[in-house]
């Protein structure tokens, strides 16, 4: 028995009017049955929603569009064009797909997830995306990839592309022009940089970062730095997709925050790769109670109007039930049947169904559509979303997959990946579109279908053309248009980092807090910051910013803070600066996508600094860094915590030591692993600049605002005192990924190197002293920031000696580096031994041409509750393992006696036959 808290527990103040109603409503069920006391509970319910009773949501409607017939407005479109239009769309998606795989077999591409939302982007098309040209941002229209095809042909059919761009569907290095000029896969704006903004094709990432960016553009306006109002964000869903967590996991997010700026379009065609979303229940019942108890608008659009002459007649009910009790596995069946099937199993059964049909042929059934094919429902739930306030809207369009490409292909559980179609199939298909006289027999009979594009005067590119004009140009289209320019820091904002702290032992969070808090002081400068912090701010000692910068709440705080009395308290504002995501390291990195590729989408550059544990970032939502990259966004993202072994007592799960490798297989990331504060102002300030900043180097992509990329920098939370940047170095030296820190004490004989990063800085510089001071020898330190800058800088110069033998020797700038140095090199890190390894191909020789010994110190394997010194131990990344290190090498050489090793592992406590701790 489920109990209803409410009615159970407030007392009953009049027994016999409550038993009167229970009466009446027992008596109406028994003598009219169950449908009949349905309905008139449910007119009960919308009466008392009217009079504003405030009886609690229901969760499921029946199974029918929400927008009754009689409440549809009117459709302003020219029907009959858009439908012709819709079928040259069709047909070329269609066509670009099927040659591309004649051309080149197994090159692949979809035929089906297009043909079963053409009417839902049309519709949006042709009457509600809102393009750029009226110097505006427009909206933001997230596509589904797998639909990508149904866009080239509209951009085709606008002139946007020729028929040589769609030959080259899929072959973006080569093509069958061998000019490069090929169309992406799927949504890729690194690779097709004036058209696609939002990649979308891994599935889930679309949806979530759709959601952000919808507040992210509240944010904006909120904070009066961008007028966002005329701008909808528009995101089309697989029914499939909603299965990825990140789909469904935000969408409490967009309630809360009354996004009534967002639409989200989830095509039903209740089929995912392999088969059925759902084939023993239903999708949209399932989509429409999470929806709704989240608190969206829900809007179903499920049947196509001519169910709606048949719902009419349906005075019993019987269809009702019908439609709510058939699963989606049976109405992909019917999708695939012939009428004669549908009238024996949809309405045969019940003969009061069977009669209701009566007057129908077979084709008739078969061919009563879908709600998501039909326009003018389309465009009344479109409507209906965009005139929505307080909420945001979901519509649930139930579609066929494949709707359109014949029996072999519409609603098949192999039709996601069908991409070949016979000239039978295609004759098919021209047929269903009407298009006879634009594609003729003949043109079919060959093995090379021809595209079709309307000429410039006819009626429909006329049609076509005058919408998008009337919706303020074409989409989409990445257009940078720097509405609002950022004006960088000054250089001095920087100054007071090169001092050191001063005999204080900060850590390098300290110190970025600190620089965080400088920028965003910076007049015109500081408001473009955007800081993001998922709930860790106090883990990271940056709960200070809270009471200067303000916490980012869209209704301000409507409470007093427990901690208001104090200093530092829990500030929330509605034109906050600070993004507090809670804990979701996703939604931190959505609201870094959106901030990121804000010079983009908006025109208004904003720089966002997102800092979290640096074990859940590139590890947990390494596919959300990855699309931000393709996205082309800018801004840093910061590591806290780093280190396997900087990190004291938390253990397995929290300490990181491979962040760093993996950030470094993102292309557009710049990462680096700095010691020290002042290393940490040079890669930002530089950051800053190459981002921001006016002029982009030859080779590299980017555009007018600076280069398309971004940065990953570590942050310890050990305190150690931050020196002042040696005299000798540059920032340039800083950023170049690695510098003589310190030279090489006078004295003893026998020389070393030891490169360091990070936190690993303490075991360096403890291990020069003992080197010096108990066996001979003397060690420089240089300061490693970034392996992969080394490692990328010295690929690209082994790659030109390669294919230029005639051009003089050449180094890589840290064999030539490393060559100013003597002895064996040992890099020492806090992370995976991995990242020092980078450069071990490129470390120079020695004069007898032997390249110089080189070993990795670095922390392989899970992490360990314990205290750092014990870790730094267990890792072997200690000062006496440097040490031991460096004996060792110069032991190997011959240039040490191994006794000496021996004595010096017994001063350190190193047991030589410990386990590998690599491998426990
Ligand atoms: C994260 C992720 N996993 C798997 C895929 C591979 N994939 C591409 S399309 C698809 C099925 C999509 O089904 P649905 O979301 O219902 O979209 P439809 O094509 O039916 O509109 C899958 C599994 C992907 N693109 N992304
Ligand atoms: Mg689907």
């Amino acid at each position: 028995m489920s109990l209803d808290g409410y009615a159970a527990q407030l007392p009953d103040i009049d027994p016999g009017e409550t038993q009167e109603w229970l009466d009446s409503l027992d008596a109406v069920v028994d003598s009219r049955g169950k449908t009949r006391a349905r309905f008139l509970l449910s007119r009960l319910t919308e009466r008392a929603r009217q009079t504003q009773v405030g009886s609690p949501a229901e969760v499921n409607t029946p199974y029918l569009n929400t927008i009754p017939s009689e409440l549809q407005p009117w459709f302003p479109g020219d029907e009959k064009l858009e439908k012709r239009l819709r079928a040259f769309i069709r047909w070329n998606a269609a066509v670009m797909v099927v040659k591309a795989n004649r051309a080149a077999d197994g090159i692949g591409g979809h035929l089906s997830t297009f043909a079963s939302s053409a009417a839902l982007y049309e519709v949006g098309f042709n009457h509600f995306f809102r393009g750029k040209e009226d110097g505006l941002a427009g909206d933001h229209v997230y596509i589904q990839g797998h639909a990508a095809p149904g866009v080239y042909a509209r951009a085709y059919l606008e002139g946007r592309l020729d028929d040589h761009h769609l030959d080259n569907f899929r072959r973006e290095i080569s093509g069958p022009g061998g000019d490069g000029d090929g169309l992406s896969s799927y949504p890729h704006p690194w690779l097709m940089p004036d058209f696609w903004e939002y990649p979308t094709v891994s599935m889930g990432l679309g949806p979530i970062n759709s959601i952000y960016q919808a507040r992210f553009n509240r944010y904006l306006h909120n904070r009066s730095i961008d007028d966002t109002a005329e701008s909808r964000v528009w995101c089309f869903v697989g029914d499939g997709e909603c299965d990825e967590p990140e789909t469904l996991g935000s969408i409490s997010l967009a309630a809360r925050e009354q996004l009534d700026n967002l639409t989200w379009v989830i095509n039903c065609n209740l089929q995912r790769l392999d088969g059925p979303v759902r084939g023993n229940q239903k999708i949209i019942q399932e989509l429409e109670s999470i929806f709704r108890g989240a608190g969206w608008n829900v809007i179903k659009v499920v049947w196509g109007s001519k169910w709606d002459e048949l719902l009419a007649q349906d005075v019993d009910g019987v269809l009702l039930h019908k439609m709510n009790t058939t699963v989606d596995g049976d109405f992909q069946r019917y999708a695939v049947s012939d009428g004669a099937h549908i009238r024996e199993h949809f309405f045969g059964p019940d003969p009061r169904l069977r009669k209701m049909v009566e007057h129908l042929s077979d084709d008739e059934l078969r061919a009563l559509p879908r709600g998501g094919h039909d326009y003018q429902k389309i465009y009344a739930a479109y409507k209906a979303a965009t005139e929505q306030r307080g909420a945001p809207t979901v519509i649930l369009a139930k579609t066929v997959k494949g709707w359109t490409l014949g029996s072999q292909v519409e609603g098949r559980n192999a039709t996601h990946q069908i991409k070949k179609m016979t000239s039978a199939q295609l004759k098919d298909l021209r047929d269903r579109l009407a298009l006879h006289d634009a594609i003729p027999d003949s043109a079919l009979e060959g093995d090379d279908p021809p595209y079709y594009r309307p000429p410039v005067d006819s009626p429909e590119h006329q049609y076509l053309m005058g919408r998008r004009k009337a919706l303020d140009g074409p989409l989409p289209s990445r257009v940078i248009d720097i509405r609002r320019p950022l004006t960088l820091p000054p250089d001095d904002t920087y100054t007071e980092f090169l001092g050191g702290s001063g005999g204080q032992s900060v850590s390098t969070t300290m110190a970025f807090t600190r620089m965080l808090r400088t920028l965003c002081r910076v007049p015109e400068f500081g408001p473009r910051v955007v800081p993001i912090i998922p709930d860790e701010a106090r883990t990271f000692g940056m709960d200070s910013l809270f009471r200067e910068l303000k916490i980012y709440a869209s209704q301000g705080q409507k409470y007093e803070p427990v901690d208001h009395d104090l200093l530092l308290s829990y500030a929330e504002a509605q034109d906050g600066q600070i993004l507090e995501e809670g804990i979701t390291e996703a939604g931190g990195l959505a609201d870094f996508t959106a901030a990121g590729t804000a010079y983009a989408h908006r025109g208004v550059p904003m720089v966002p600094f997102f800092i979290f544990y640096s074990m859940f970032g590139f590890q947990r939502v390494g596919d959300l860094i990855w699309a931000a990259a393709d996205a082309r966004a800018k801004g840093f993202l910061l590591g806290a915590t780093a280190g396997r072994t900087t990190l004291a007592g938390e253990g397995l799960q929290h300490q990181d030591g491979h962040s760093l490798l993996l950030a470094s297989t993102v292309p557009t990331c710049q990462v680096y692993d700095p010691s020290y504060a002042y290393e940490l102002a040079a890669i930002i300030e530089e950051g800053l600049r190459r981002m921001y900043g006016g002029t982009v180097p030859e080779g590299v992509s980017g555009d007018v605002t600076g280069e398309s990329t971004f940065y990953y920098l570590t942050l310890y939370n050990e305190n150690y005192e931050m020196p002042a940047r040696p005299d000798h170095v540059t920032a340039a030296d800083i950023t170049s990924g690695l510098y003589r820190w310190a030279p090489a004490p006078a004295g003893p004989a026998k020389p070393a190197t030891i490169l360091f990063s990070g936190s690993a800085q303490g075991a360096a510089r403890a291990a020069q002293t003992e080197l010096a001071e108990h066996y001979d020898v003397a060690a420089e330190l240089w300061s490693a920031t970034s392996y992969k800058r080394l490692r990328e800088e010295a690929l690209a110069v082994e790659r030109r000696r390669r294919f230029h033998p005639e051009l003089p020797v050449e180094l890589a700038p840290v064999t030539e580096k490393l060559a100013s140095t003597a002895g064996p090199i040992i890099a020492v890190t806090d992370f995976m031994k991995a990242i020092p390894d980078q450069i071990a191909r490129f470390v120079p020789r020695d004069d007898a041409g032997v390249p110089r010994p080189f070993t990795s110190l670095g922390t392989d394997g899970f992490g360990r509750s314990e205290t750092v010194d014990a870790l730094r131990h267990f890792f072997e990344t200690d000062t006496g393992h440097v040490v031991v290190a460096v004996l060792s090498s110069l032991a190997d050489t011959g240039d040490l006696e191994p006794k000496v090793v021996i004595d010096a592992m017994e001063r350190y406590g190193i047991d030589p036959d410990a386990p590998d701790p690599s491998r426990l």
